[in-house]
């Protein structure tokens, strides 16, 4: 295992791998929007959140006991988005995109900010919180006119509305899944960036790619549980790594 930190020279041996090669996954966090001002999932918590565990929030049994707080908790999360701007590490990505043969990306975030820099093959794992659907029959919902309501009501059958994204206890989209695992076994170099590799089955999404041959890069500001399997461990924010990386290779 190659492991730099801070400002870090890019591995040579990386730098060669990532030239050479025609297929690349790369998996995100929110350790990635991070410095778009997003907070990552564990430290979102402020003001009157504070007193919450997102863990308890992002739940089906959490919107059954109250929908009006997890819908107001989801309100007040998008509004934290709206204004959030990709950054440089959203960016790189998408020239590796443009650089790279086969690349594909996944994310565990609902933010959807990589789509916003100009991300083209962008794998939703756990949805988007700017989608809104049905919590009876699931159906994306664009437009309601019920504002009276906290959750609004659906349009077509009055049920509750909800964020199109996927709670603790709930299944990944099926689609989503088989493509990131896809993604993960036909790789050569898998980036795990942003993440603390704890959710799963996304976390286990390494595994299959190191399992299928790949060398596996973690971008990380501190350790996971995945970083004594990383091949290389670049220690530092995403926002500065990933440009350097795409620098270092593409551009020397
Ligand atoms: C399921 C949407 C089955 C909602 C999210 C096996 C073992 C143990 C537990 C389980 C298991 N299988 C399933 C479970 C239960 C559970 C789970 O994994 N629990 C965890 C807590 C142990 N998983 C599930 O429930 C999943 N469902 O498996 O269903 C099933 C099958 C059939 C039928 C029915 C059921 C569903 C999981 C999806 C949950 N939804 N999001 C919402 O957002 O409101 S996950 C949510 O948490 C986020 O989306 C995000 O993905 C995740 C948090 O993870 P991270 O993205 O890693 O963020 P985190 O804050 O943790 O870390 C940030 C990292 O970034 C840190 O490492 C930090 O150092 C780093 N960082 C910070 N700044 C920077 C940086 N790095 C670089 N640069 C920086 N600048």
């Amino acid at each position: 295992m190659t492991t730099t930190t801070g400002n870090p020279p890019i591995p040579l041996e990386l730098v060669d791998l990532l030239y050479s090669t025609e297929n690349v996954t790369v998996l995100t966090g929110s350790g990635i929007s991070a410095e778009s001002g997003v907070p990552t999932f564990r430290d979102a918590q402020t003001g009157l959140w504070a007193q919450y565990n997102p863990h308890d929030l992002a739940t089906p049994e959490a919107f059954e006991r109250d929908p009006r707080l997890v819908w107001l908790w989801y309100e007040w999360r998008r509004r934290l988005i709206a204004d959030a701007i990709p950054n440089s590490a959203h960016t790189a990505l998408v020239e590796l995109e443009q650089l790279i043969l086969h690349f594909r990306l996944i994310t565990q975030n609902v933010d959807g900010l990589h789509e916003k820099a100009g991300s083209e093959s962008i794998i939703e794992l756990h949805g988007n919180i700017l989608r809104t659907k049905c919590y009876e029959d699931g159906q994306i919902i664009e437009k309601w006119d019920d504002d009276d309501h906290i959750p609004p009501h659906c349009p077509d059958c009055n049920g509750l509305l909800r964020p199109d994204v996927v709670w603790f206890g709930e299944a990944l989209p099926n689609e989503a899944l088989t493509a990131a695992l896809r993604a993960s076994q036909n790789c050569d170099l898998f980036f795990s960036v942003g993440t603390s590799s704890v959710v799963q089955p996304a976390a286990s999404l390494a595994d299959h790619a190191r399992q299928s041959g790949a060398a596996i890069v973690e971008i990380n500001l501190a350790p996971t549980p995945l970083t004594p399997f990383a091949d290389f461990v670049l220690r530092g924010s995403a926002g500065q790594i990933i440009p350097m990386l795409v620098e270092s290779t593409f551009h020397k």
